[in-house]
């Protein structure tokens, strides 16, 4: 028989959890704090209370909307024995005092960062960074993975989370700078479909291309003066994105914080070196 599994929390992503655990042939106990949610779930066992539902299974997946609501939905559970893997979204520091004081409480932990939308569970494209108890991650991986291919990035507890946010951090910094460009076409109602797929797409994902060259610079800096495109000329120019905006009717919100980066590490002294630089002046604790 496959591991019972529990899955705490029936939002939109928790669901669709819960029914990769069904397809893949997991007894599968579900608890929400509203009753009555996905009835879709066929087949699985609906606990009244949430300690009910962690009784019931030896790896038991959580998915609500924060920390706090973690901590509230599991206090005073007994967790004795059990292996919780949260994959609510959470930081480092939240994942580690997390795991500190479940294990405190007896259970091995797991934190996860889910890389997929609800729809692409179970899915070729979706993975899951996952972090803590080793030995746990060992003893159910094959369990874990209908979910999302699993992707184990370290004992410290916090790691899964530092990943995942740092997707998250790229992913919303690339949809700025598309929701401006598509911001800037729209002041001048050029259509948006024939725009992005003629050229903003195919002009992100070359630039994408770049990032290896640039992290690269940052593992291994290059000689001075060999950038192909350095900063000082592009803090010149980025005042030429900023007063586009603006003419256009655009606010430049999106756009602003980058140009300030931008131009903190050409006064820094970085400004015959390429965009890693950029990096070296975002650390905060140098
Ligand atoms: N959906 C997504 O695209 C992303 C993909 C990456 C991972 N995130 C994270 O997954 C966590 C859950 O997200 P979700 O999409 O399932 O979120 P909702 O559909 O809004 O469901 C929220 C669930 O949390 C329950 N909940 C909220 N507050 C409480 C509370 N105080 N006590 C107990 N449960 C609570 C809520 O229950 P209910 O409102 O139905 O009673 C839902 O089960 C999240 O960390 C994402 O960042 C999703």
């Amino acid at each position: 028989m496959k591991t019972p599994v529990t899955v705490l929390g029936l939002g939109a992503m928790g669901t669709a959890l819960a029914q990769a655990f069904l397809a893949a042939g997991h007894p599968t106990t579900v608890w929400n704090r509203t009753p009555g949610r996905s009835p879709e779930l066929e087949g699985a066992v609906r606990a009244a209370t949430a300690a009910e539902a962690v009784a019931a299974s030896p790896l038991v997946v959580v998915c609500l909307l924060v920390d706090t609501t973690v901590r509230d939905t599991l206090d005073g559970i007994d967790l004795t024995g059990k292996v919780v893997a949260n994959l609510t979204n959470s930081t480092p520091d939240q994942a580690r005092a997390l795991s500190d004081e479940f294990v405190a409480r007896g259970a091995s932990y797991l934190d996860g960062g889910i890389m997929a939308v609800p729809a692409m569970i179970g899915g070729p494209a979706a993975f899951i960074f996952y972090s803590g108890d080793s030995a746990a991650y060992e003893r159910h991986q094959a369990d874990l993975a209908p979910l999302a291919r699993p992707v184990y990035v370290g004992k410290d507890a916090g790691l899964a989370a530092l990943y995942d946010i740092a997707l998250l951090s790229g992913m919303y910094g690339m949809f700025a700078g598309a929701q401006h460009a598509l911001a800037l076409m729209q002041s001048e109602e050029i259509p948006a479909v024939e725009f992005a797929e003629q050229f903003l797409i195919p002009w992100l994902t070359a630039m994408l291309g770049t990032v290896s060259g640039m992290a690269a610079d940052l593992d291994n800096p290059p000689a001075p003066g060999t950038a192909g495109s350095n900063l000082a000329m592009q803090a010149a120019a980025f005042d030429n994105l900023i007063d586009t905006a603006v003419a256009q009717g655009v606010d430049p919100s999106l756009l602003v914080p980058v140009g300030d980066v931008l131009n903190k590490a050409v006064a820094a002294g970085h400004g015959d070196e390429d965009l890693a630089a950029m990096i070296r002046v975002l650390k905060t604790n140098a």
